[in-house]
């Protein structure tokens, strides 16, 4: 039994060579898996399955396949594409995850999160997260035109920017105290997560010789997947 995981790929049209390297990924590693595990910022910026994007029918059409093939495929929302639906779930083949999402693994039980949520000092952020995550909210937002919330995410996007640039770089890292948090409320031995773009393997999260928290990376130069078997698990880097 083999299971992958991957977040923030950040696809978007301005770099075809990451969506290139994601199909070879479906293509090559990914039809040898039982799972595959979409945590969250697969794509830099979703406003709603309704909206056409041309430059990635073919990946929709090879996770499609996927799925059709046997691979079990399962998609956790990020902080970019909180808005993905329904819809475009059902139709790559996909199962949604809650935001917390125990999953039982070769090796045991680990807990599944985005990793947005961890990042509790960063009050701003977690302020606008609850507002987005209301779903009158989305409900509204998801009834504008296309062209209003394609201006509304690009506005978000620049205030992002700019607010990102005036944080501390231990603001937008995960809190300790949430970690452990989860960790024991989950009564859990293992954390995976993404969104802080700080790729590694993180040892006695909870106390000495308990919790573990392994940090999924950005793909950007390089791509980044967690592949877990019987054997344990290997955080693995290509270069893309
Ligand atoms: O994404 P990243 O890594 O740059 O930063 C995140 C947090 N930022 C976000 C915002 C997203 O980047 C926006 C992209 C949305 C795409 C599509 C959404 C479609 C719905 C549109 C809804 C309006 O998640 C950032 C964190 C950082 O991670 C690290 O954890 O710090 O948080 C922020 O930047 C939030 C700010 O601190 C507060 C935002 C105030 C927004 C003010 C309202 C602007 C409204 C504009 C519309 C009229
Ligand atoms: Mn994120």
């Amino acid at each position: 039994m083999k299971v992958l995981f991957v977040s923030d790929l950040h696809l978007k049209a301005e770099r075809p060579d990451i969506t290139r390297a994601f199909l070879h990924f479906l293509n090559d590693t990914a039809t040898h898996a039982d799972a595959l595990y979409l945590l969250g910022d697969i794509f830099e910026a979703w406003i709603g399955d309704d909206v056409p994007m041309p430059e990635f029918e073919p990946l929709f059409e090879t996770l499609k396949t996927l799925s059709e093939q046997g691979c079990k495929l399962y998609f956790q929302h990020g902080n970019r594409d909180f808005l993905v639906g329904k819809h475009f779930l059902e139709r790559i083949g996909a199962k949604q995850l809650e935001e917390k999402y125990r999953v039982s693994l070769p090796i045991g039980d680990a807990l599944l999160m985005h990793g947005d949520q961890l990042c509790t000092d960063d009050k701003d952020y977690q302020e606008f997260r609850v507002l987005v995550r209301d779903p009158n909210w989305q409900k509204e937002f998801l009834s504008k035109p296309v062209k209003e919330r394609l201006s509304i995410a690009q506005q978000l996007r620049a205030t992002s920017q700019q607010r990102n640039a005036e944080k501390s770089n231990d603001i937008m890292d995960v809190n300790p105290l949430a970690v452990a948090s989860v960790l024991q409320e989950a009564d859990i031995e293992l954390l995976i997560h993404g969104h802080t773009h700080r790729p590694a393997i993180h040892y006695n999260q909870l106390k000495a010789g308990q919790g573990t928290r392994v940090v999924l990376g950005d793909w950007d130069t390089q791509l980044w997947y967690l592949e877990c078997d019987e054997n344990g698990f290997t955080l693995v880097d290509e270069p893309i």
